[in-house]
């Protein structure tokens, strides 16, 4: 089943929001995360994986997120995903569970009416990140994982205020028995994955960060 990509973008001490929002305005990161998340080969969709409260925190008139095939996973199967599905390559479903929306991610791939998917992001929040990076593993009926995280560090200021953090995936995989680790791999490795130039490091606002890639090595 596809391998899934998690993006975000976390404080030295894992922090990734406050209040429902980023703790941050950062546009180069933000369109970091937008031409990364969109970009495909013609004829090819990539998908954007999230759950409820991250789709509530993107700003309306950004979702669903375009050229993107948005997937929100909420319990409640009758929240209402407003304002309507769009046209095209951007859509928006919602789905009860993660493996159900990988399953289905998994079917579309066989034919029908969308185009196949690319790549899938899992773009948070919180408690999906720790959910997808403890999927069961293999041989369950759908045995998608996590094999790389596209991860911007933001490194100063401190951003002691967030309230929300990305897991530790390192210790998820040593809790895990890990017969894989994470390793960062270099900056050509990230450019050569995202297919274009990224910058090492950058400031913006006043706020250092750089760009990283983490991928799990048998
Ligand atoms: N990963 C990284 N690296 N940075 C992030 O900011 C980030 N954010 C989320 C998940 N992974 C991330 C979740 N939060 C938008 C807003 C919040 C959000 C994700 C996306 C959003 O509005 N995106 C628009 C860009 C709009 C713009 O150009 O300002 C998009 O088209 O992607």
């Amino acid at each position: 089943m596809p391998r899934l990509t998690l993006i975000v973008a976390a404080t030295l001490t894992n922090g990734i929001g406050q209040g429902g929002k980023l703790p941050w305005r950062l546009p180069k990161e933000m369109a970091y995360f937008a031409r990364t998340t969109a970009n495909a080969p013609e004829g090819l969709t990539n998908a954007v994986i999230m759950g409820r409260n991250t789709w509530e925190s993107i700003p309306t008139k950004f979702r669903p997120l375009k050229n993107r095939a948005n997937v929100v996973i909420s319990r409640n199967v009758s929240y209402e995903l407003i304002p309507a599905p769009a046209s095209g390559d951007t859509t928006a479903r919602l789905y009860p569970s993660l493996t159900s929306a990988l399953a289905q991610l998994e079917e579309s791939q066989s034919g029908n009416d969308h185009k196949p998917i690319h790549r899938a992001f899992i773009i948070g929040g919180a408690s999906l990140y720790t959910d997808t990076l403890t999927l069961p593993p293999s041989p369950a009926p759908s045995s998608s994982f996590v094999d790389r995280i596209l991860l911007t560090r933001i490194l100063a200021p401190a951003f002691d205020d967030c309230d929300t953090f990305m897991p530790d995936f390192e210790r998820i995989a040593r809790d895990q028995g890990a017969t894989a680790l994470w390793r960062q791999a270099s900056h050509e490795e990230l450019e050569a994955w995202v297919g274009f130039d990224v910058p090492r490091k950058e400031v913006e606002n006043g706020v250092h960060y750089e760009f990283q890639i983490e991928q799990q090595s048998m």
